[in-house]
């Protein structure tokens, strides 16, 4: 087993993984940044190396620098956590140069599902399903033409660099073909340096499902079932849940052992996610009978931000795991051991503003409340009197509950974004008690596009309140004016009559009054 393992990151996941070292008896070694000097994972770690300034390419993006610091403190393995170099191939080769064992994938299988059209042609050697489409990168637009014909429109054009919805377009119908793939196409050039595109079908109201699987160095790979990821904002995962509200056993199944050979395919070993879109039953966004079809979508070379879900339903430790797949050992169950408990779901906690454009917002922490208590599992990077940097992801904390099923864990989640204040700075975590409020969210009614309804009915309601104020404000003038006049007093605006505008407001005040209530 390891005797120190560096860790190559920041916040939440840098305290997640030196804890893991610590349960383990191995030493953790922290690397922070200039505006990091102050962080909770500096302070926890059993020793830290300063590796240069804020910008993440001088400091947690820098491999020099952090094999630099691997060597000084004597770690014999690098655990890259999410993120920064998590899932670079270079990064996995260059420990391997400096002899440390990089936690995680080799640079091979890295490599392998990186660009999403090899992972395509993967799946389809194995015979496994991924959404219809081409398998390689379009040549010309004639051939997008024909592939079109053959698959029919909304069609997306994807970016084989890209993922997580970098890099992606979708496509209405055929008018919109050309400028779609010559913009896709710059695009891709512009953000990865390659300008591969391709194409898929385009699947309506999906629901995003990840299933979670390790795999040892001996050839035994495992899932621990999946995570319900549908809850985002613009790729950006904002509640998950585990497991799936709608994957009954039979679905979970087939999934995983989908998942397994996807993983396979690629000689995979540590932890990764199998992402699938699932589609929904036509006519019936909401319907919660059991989906057609799934699709393989991408595959995550990395331990995710939301992996404390499996862990809660699944009863194991996905770090601990990954280290001691890292150190050569081998699981230490097999598929027929594993049960799911209970549901868990997760709140990413983030330094921004839901009501104004999400805009981060960075400063200093006055006062912090942090919620505990049963079925409450807090992954935190914070704490009082520190100041939130501007330089990196503002994900603050991860808030995760436990229960025997869906509603204990929503209403203990419920309870501990009660309890939960962050002064000085703005967070999102009002967001989540509208989420766990609404009652599509309660009956698991969930897509892709739940959380940009549930915010355009916000706005909606809060514009709708806005105008019923200023319809008071106007009525209440006009009155005013009213009743000085009555009384003779003269001046500027002595002979206004009541505001006609007033009156409108009057009226549509009483209209909407009755809509609100
Ligand atoms: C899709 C899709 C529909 N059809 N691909 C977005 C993130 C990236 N990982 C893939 N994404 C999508 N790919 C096809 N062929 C819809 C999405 C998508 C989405 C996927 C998961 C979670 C949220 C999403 C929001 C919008 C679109």
């Amino acid at each position: 087993m390891f005797k120190k393992i560096l860790i190559a990151n920041r916040g939440e996941i840098a305290l997640r993984i030196i804890r893991a070292c610590h349960e383990m008896g191995i030493a953790a070694v922290a690397v922070y940044s200039d505006v990091d000097r102050a962080s909770l994972h500096v302070r926890k770690a059993d020793e830290a190396y300063p590796i240069g300034s804020a910008a993440a390419s001088e400091s947690y993006l820098n491999i020099g620098k952090i094999l630099d610091a691997a060597r000084r403190s004597g770690a014999d393995a690098v655990h890259p956590g999410y993120g920064f170099l998590s899932e670079n191939p270079g990064f996995a080769l260059a420990c391997a140069e400096a002899r440390v064992k990089f936690i995680g994938p080799t640079a091979a299988s890295m490599q392998a599902m990186a660009s999403k059209t090899r992972a395509r042609q993967a799946m389809e050697k194995a015979g496994l399903p991924f959404v219809p489409g081409t398998l390689r990168g379009l040549e010309s637009l004639e051939q997008a033409q024909q592939v079109a014909a053959k698959i029919g429109y909304p069609l997306m054009l994807k970016a084989a660099a890209g993922g997580g919805g970098k890099g992606m377009r979708l496509v209405p119908s055929g008018d919109e073909l050309k400028s779609a793939l010559d913009a896709a196409r710059s695009e891709a050039q512009r953000a990865f340096g390659e300008g591969e595109v391709y194409i898929e079908k385009a699947i309506l109201n999906p629901r995003h499902i990840e299933m979670q699987i390790v795999a040892d160095e001996l050839g035994n790979t495992v899932y621990l079932g999946e995570r319900e990821c549908s809850i985002q904002r613009r790729h950006q995962k904002v509640l998950e849940e585990a497991p799936s509200p709608i994957v009954d056993p039979e679905l979970r199944r087939r999934m995983g052992e989908v998942a397994v050979r996807a993983a396979q395919s690629a000689s995979y070993t540590n932890a990764g996610t199998v992402e699938f879109l699932l589609d929904q039953p036509e006519n019936d966004r909401f319907g919660n009978h059991r989906p057609r079809n799934f699709y393989f979508l991408e595959m995550n070379t990395r331990l995710q931000v939301e992996h404390p879900v499996t862990e809660l339903v699944t009863g194991l430790d996905l770090v601990h795991l990954q280290i001691r797949i890292a150190a050569g050992e081998k699981l230490p169950f097999k598929q027929e051991d594993l049960t799911l408990r209970g549901h868990a779901m997760e709140c990413r906690i983030y330094a921004e503003d839901p009501d104004n454009h999400y805009f981060p917002s960075p400063g200093k922490i006055s006062l912090l409340q942090e919620p505990s208590g049963p079925g409450i599992r807090l992954d935190s990077g914070i704490y009082e009197g520190w100041s939130v940097p501007i330089d990196y992801d503002p994900l603050l904390a991860k808030l995760i509950a436990y229960g025997a099923d869906r509603d204990q864990a929503i209403s203990h989640l419920s309870r501990a974004l009660q309890e939960y204040f962050v002064g000085g700075i703005t967070t999102n975590i009002s967001l989540f008690q509208r989420i766990l409020s609404d009652e599509n969210f309660r009956a698991a009614r969930l897509d892709t596009g739940f959380l940009d309804r549930l915010w355009k009915q916000i706005e909606m309601r809060a514009a709708e309140r806005a105008e019923a104020t200023e319809a008071e404000v106007a009525a209440l003038a006009a009155g005013l004016f009213a009743a000085l006049g009555a009384n003779g007093v003269t001046g500027p605006n002595a002979a206004l009559p009541a505001s006609s505008a007033a009156e409108r407001s009057n009226w549509k005040r009483t209209g909407r009054r009755e809509a609100l209530h």
